[in-house]
């Protein structure tokens, strides 16, 4: 029947282990991993021999159905999750957008009408805060993490008079986090530093895409790391980098932990597959087509530093921060690069750009791969082990992986977008099952998706083993020195103690 599927002989992939096995699906959930299962008659059988089977992907960072600088991404819930099904992607943790003076619950109900019904796959949400009025921004946050499943909360260090917080709100917010045990994810870039460029720029002349980069310096985007951990350590709160785009950056977030901050960071699919180099490109839709904040960079070194900070767990996730805008919408900023919508592709492609760049050529091993696409993310923001784990109890997404090889292609791409970041990129394996929600929703005939049928998971906050040490932390006394008028007579300086 439709709703048990068997898989037969597959290299189970965790990111702990390899093994052989077969794993049993049934409702939705696995059943039973283990060899040689014996199953109820007339299961529907995949024989996954000689190929890996991995927790399905986890993308950390999408922007389905968004209004932003302007323009309404090409994808909904519907495009961009069938999208993602269609690269081995079974979950999505995409973001609530609001503005300033608009109600954070009433934005989250909104994007929740325009997901739900839509979505071909689980997804979660992270709810942007705009500004920080006391008593009113601080009273919805609680609400959302007790009454509507948000365990994470997006902010802005970018954008200027539109998402930007300054340091004030940005503490505010974040001492709210902990409080609530909710993790703050942070878009990390000098804002009033970049609005300072642009108006450089302009007055220079520049007007095309390479003006983008060129007022995003990667330095631009270290400060902004280095200032926000610093304040999350200040007030012991963990924080979570979004699209790490640059090597400055990430070697900020490794300074960062250094310093004792608990931080994790999160490159994109673009800056592993991709790089900034397309900004000087002749034909501006090309150019305008990989701008992106914050931008890629340039130095083709960027992509193997990420990958080699991944394997060494200096950064644990990847994400695509698929936002996908049509070249005609792009074309708002014909005259002025900082008119051009931000946002490039990713989600489909995500897993298999990682596996190309850094699983083929030896630098990461399987296991690892998982636990970038998938575990860490689960575990992150708190659905694990129902995701990122093959095991008994935990919801049946998963993908059968092989290869597969091809070239990534804008006509072959199922993002409604008309233009690919990764467009003549060869790569080797991908997905050749994917089951989510214990439904086979592609294989060797295509897509099978159920518009719909896609849920949102109401995550937890993270009150009790990952937030447990920082919390302590709080509790040292501050040091005090009791000075009465009778010790400080006797009180020497020490710079001025006699031999
Ligand atoms: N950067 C983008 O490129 N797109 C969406 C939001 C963001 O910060
Ligand atoms: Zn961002
Ligand atoms: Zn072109
Ligand atoms: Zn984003």
């Amino acid at each position: 029947s439709q709703n048990r599927v068997l898989i037969k002989n597959g290299k189970i992939v965790n990111d702990d282990a390899i093994f052989k096995a077969d794993i049993y699906v049934e409702d939705g959930i696995i059943k039973d991993v283990g060899p040689h299962l014996i199953v109820p008659g007339g299961v529907k059988t995949i024989d996954a021999n000689g190929f890996f089977v991995l927790p399905g992907g986890i993308d950390t960072h999408t922007h389905m159905n968004a209004t932003f600088m302007n323009a309404k991404t090409a994808d909904d819930f519907y495009s961009g999750t069938r999208a993602a099904l269609a690269g081995g992607t079974t979950t999505i943790m995409d973001f609530v957008l609001t503005e300033k003076g608009q109600s954070l619950i009433e934005s989250f109900k909104k994007y929740r009408s325009q997901s739900d019904g839509l979505a071909c796959c689980d997804y979660t949400f992270r709810v942007v805060i705009p500004e920080f009025i006391k008593g009113k921004t601080d009273s919805e946050m609680d609400t959302l993490v007790r009454e509507h499943g948000i365990n994470s909360f997006k902010l802005f260090m970018a954008y200027k008079d539109v998402l930007m917080l300054r340091d004030d709100d940005l503490i505010n917010v974040l001492i709210k986090c902990r409080q609530l045990g909710a993790l703050p994810v942070v878009h990390a870039e000098n804002g009033d530093i970049i609005d300072y460029n642009i108006r450089k720029l302009k007055n220079m002349g520049i007007t095309g895409p390479e003006g983008h980069l060129q007022s995003r310096p990667e330095e631009v985007e270290a400060e902004a790391v280095t200032r926000i951990t610093t304040m999350a350590n200040q007030v012991n709160c963990p924080v979570y980098i979004v699209h790490v785009n640059s090597k400055s950056a990430a070697d900020a977030i490794v300074e960062a932990r250094k310093r004792g901050c608990l931080v994790y960071g999160e490159p994109i699919a673009a800056g592993i597959g991709s790089d900034g180099t397309h900004y000087f490109n002749k034909c501006w839709q090309h150019a305008a087509g990989h701008v992106m904040s914050p931008p890629l960079r340039p130095d083709r070194s960027t992509s193997e530093h990420l990958i080699n900070m991944l394997a060494s767990g200096q950064l644990q996730t990847i994400g695509s921060d698929h936002c996908v805008f049509k070249t005609a919408d792009k074309a708002r900023g014909m005259k002025d690069f900082s008119m051009i919508p931000n946002g490039v592709n990713g989600v489909e492609e995500r897993l298999m750009i990682l596996w190309e760049k850094a699983v083929r050529p030896g630098k990461l091993d399987p296991r690892q791969f998982v636990a970038i696409t998938s575990t860490n993310a689960a575990k992150i923001f708190n659905l694990y082990p129902r995701k990122g784990r093959l095991a008994k109890g935990s919801d049946a997404d998963l993908v059968i992986w092989g290869p597969k090889p091809h070239v990534i292609r804008a006509e072959n791409h199922n993002s409604n977008g008309d233009f690919n970041i990764f467009e003549g990129t060869q790569v080797s394996f991908g997905p050749l099952v994917v089951i989510s929600n214990g439904r086979v929703v592609f294989d060797e005939n295509g897509l099978h998706v159920v518009q719909g049928s896609g849920r949102f998971l109401p995550c937890a906050p993270n009150s009790s083993f990952l937030w447990h040490s920082i919390r302590d932390r709080e509790r040292t006394l501050p040091i005090r020195i009791d000075r009465d008028g009778k010790d400080e007579q006797q009180q020497q300086q020490p710079n001025q103690q006699q031999p």
